[in-house]
């Protein structure tokens, strides 16, 4: 099964992700974390990263894609990607890479969660990104570059919305619903 995560900044995308790679034994290949990681030992590709991660900015679709590229191949039984992709760009060249590998999408999940609660659950995590201002500026990233892709992929059929309001567990039983029509 291949699963895209898509959903504005605090929506929960990684906190489901862990109960779904749990469940039904996906690669999960986080965006945001890769990033991080880079961020932290500092290589070259963290250097250039970080500069608009702590902006609040898309990190430039080329240095995205490279990560992706070289961690794909080790999703050989079925993937979740995590905050990937996040442009039309992106998209497509997923499209291109999946085509090559004849492995498409299964299923798009949208988490819907409204702003006001996308601010206090980011207020009240802490991370380096998750400042006011820079909260500001991710949520607006996301609404021009990122919420194409809804479109994008209800066109292709895939694109199922999940409510991003309750508990954890609710949300995700939402989320199993979905996927267990993929199994
Ligand atoms: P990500 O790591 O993907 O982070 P995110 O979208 O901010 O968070 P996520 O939705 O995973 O929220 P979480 O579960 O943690 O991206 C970070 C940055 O990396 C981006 O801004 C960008 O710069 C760069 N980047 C990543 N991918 C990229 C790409 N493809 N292209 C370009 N740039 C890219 O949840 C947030 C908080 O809410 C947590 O504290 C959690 O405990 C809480 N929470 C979760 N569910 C809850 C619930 N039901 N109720 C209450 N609280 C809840």
């Amino acid at each position: 099964m291949r699963v895209v995560f898509v959903g504005p900044p605090g929506a929960g995308k990684g906190t489901q992700a862990e109960n779904i790679v749990r469940d039904y034994g996906l690669f999960h290949l986080s965006t945001g974390d890769a990033l991080r990681a880079a961020v932290k030992a500092q290589t070259p590709i963290g250097q250039e990263a970080e500069k608009y991660m702590s902006a609040g900015a898309l990190v430039p679709d080329e240095i995205v894609i490279g990560v992706v590229v070289e961690r794909l191949d080790e999703a050989k039984d079925g993937c979740l990607l995590d905050g990937f992709p996040r442009t039309i760009a992106q998209a497509e060249e997923l499209d291109r890479i999946l085509a090559e590998k004849n492995a498409p999408l299964d299923v798009v999940l949208e988490l819907d969660v409204p702003e006001e609660e996308l601010f206090k659950r980011l207020a009240s995590r802490g991370r380096a990104d998750d400042n006011p201002e820079v909260i500001k500026q991710r949520l607006v990233a996301y609404h021009n570059q990122t919420e194409p892709l809804v479109g994008y992929y209800t066109g292709k059929g895939v694109l199922r919305k999940i409510d991003g309001l309750g508990t954890v567990e609710e949300i995700y039983g939402r989320i199993k619903a979905v996927l267990d029509e993929f199994k």
